[in-house]
């Protein structure tokens, strides 16, 4: 079976994504709430192989000390008999009364501290399941007026609550990186640290930058307008690829979260190709939801449809490497005849003397064109199936 799911493709699902019943600002829910252990029987059924949560997924915000244990040791046994395994696990900071101004970034110092015991106990929680990656996805951690709130302010709040976390996992021993989530608005008007640049910076500002990456979503970076593999291998070259939430967005549109690969088949492909070259082997944890019109049979289709898609995605990637054409254009593209070499790589007064005093023939330079039409027409046509 050529597109099957396996273990190895690191496929992953937040109960959140497969369990969406469907509820958006104009209609109530359309799918009945499933448990998370039919959810997780739902994931092995289309053959996923991790499963994700926030604390309220897994456990109800108002769960007793003693429901709570029969909730996680039910979801354990689940697990161990559909042999999934959880591989990130998250707060949820967004969706009681309490987080209206905000979690880490409220103007309330008892919201904070609060925001900052829930994580505490959701880090508990994710660890005693297995989890090695924590996800903070700060979907109120921002404004619809800054009449009210300094944004210098509220990166610090933010710089002290990761700051403070990080030294909870130490002290705790955990073997746990976070991951820092970036969206530039919804449902705030907007939210702080808006792209994976902004986070790259941020996790350079704080005490424990080594535990810290990013957990990139194709669905947000598109919403700002931006080239989401150019983040991707921003984060890959700094070491900070922790995560990465698949979706698909159409620009210019509400939060869509949409089954991967379904809405632009080639930015899904640039970005497979990307993973595949430079064997990423985190999580390929699939951020979305199936259409409000689905029932639970099109929300299997929609799970399968995303891992489907990323196969095809990837055996067209190698096919790209196999292309004799393709291949021959990019020899052609990337050709270098070796005259350049004396002044590559790290600086030496040396070079930098030998590079001011040499003749650059700059219309020479400027006749050169690069077949990038023929080379992209190729990849159309790889994608078409031609
Ligand atoms: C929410 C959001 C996602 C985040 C999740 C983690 S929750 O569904 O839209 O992008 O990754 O908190
Ligand atoms: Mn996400
Ligand atoms: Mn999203």
């Amino acid at each position: 079976m050529r597109y099957t799911p396996k273990p190895e493709h690191r496929f992953s699902f937040g109960l959140w994504t497969v369990g969406n019943i469907g509820r958006d600002p104009f209609g109530d829910p359309v799918r009945a709430l499933r448990s998370p252990v039919q959810l997780v029987q739902l994931l092995a059924e289309v053959g996923a192989w991790g499963v994700n949560f926030h604390d309220n997924d897994l456990v109800p915000i108002d769960a007793t000390p003693a429901e709570r244990d029969r909730i996680v040791s039910d979801f354990k046994k689940a697990l161990d008999t559909h042999g999934l395994v959880v591989p990130m696990a998250t707060t949820n900071l967004f969706t009681h009364p309490a987080f209206r101004d905000g979690a880490f970034t409220s103007n309330d110092p008892k919201v904070r501290a609060y925001a900052l015991q829930k994580t505490m106990r959701a880090i508990d929680l994710g660890v005693e399941c297995g989890a090695s990656t924590y996800v903070f996805w700060g979907g109120r951690e921002g404004t619809e007026t800054d009449a009210g709130k300094n944004p210098a302010d509220a990166g610090k709040w933010f710089q002290e609550a990761i700051n403070f976390l990080c030294e909870y996992v130490i002290d705790q021993g955990y073997d746990l990186r976070f991951a820092l989530e970036p969206k530039p608005n919804e449902p705030r008007g907007d939210i702080y640290l808006a792209t994976v640049g902004h986070m790259l910076a941020f996790i350079e500002t704080l005490d424990h930058p080594q535990m810290i990456g990013v957990n990139p979503e194709v669905a947000h970076e598109r919403m700002a307008g931006l080239n989401f593999t150019h983040a991707v291998a921003q984060a890959w070259n700094a070491g900070k690829l922790f995560h990465i939430d698949l979706n698909d967005q159409n620009l210019g549109r509400y939060d869509q979260d949409f089954r991967f690969g379904s809405h632009n088949i080639k930015q899904a492909f640039f970005l497979v190709k990307f993973l595949e070259d430079v064997g990423y082997d985190g999580s390929r944890h699939f951020d979305a939801h199936a259409y409000r019109s689905s029932d639970y049979a099109d929300v299997k289709a929609f799970a399968s449809g995303c891992m489907r898609t990323y196969l095809i995605l990837k055996e067209k990637a190698e096919q790209f490497r196999q292309h004799t054409e393709i291949q021959d254009l990019l020899a052609q593209i990337t050709a270098d005849d070796g005259a350049m070499d004396r002044f590559k790589g790290r600086y030496s007064a040396e070079k930098a003397a030998n590079l001011t005093a040499y003749t650059f023939d700059r219309d020479e330079l400027g006749r050169r064109g690069q077949p990038y039409e023929r080379l992209d027409q190729l990849v159309i046509e790889l994608l078409l199936g031609i």
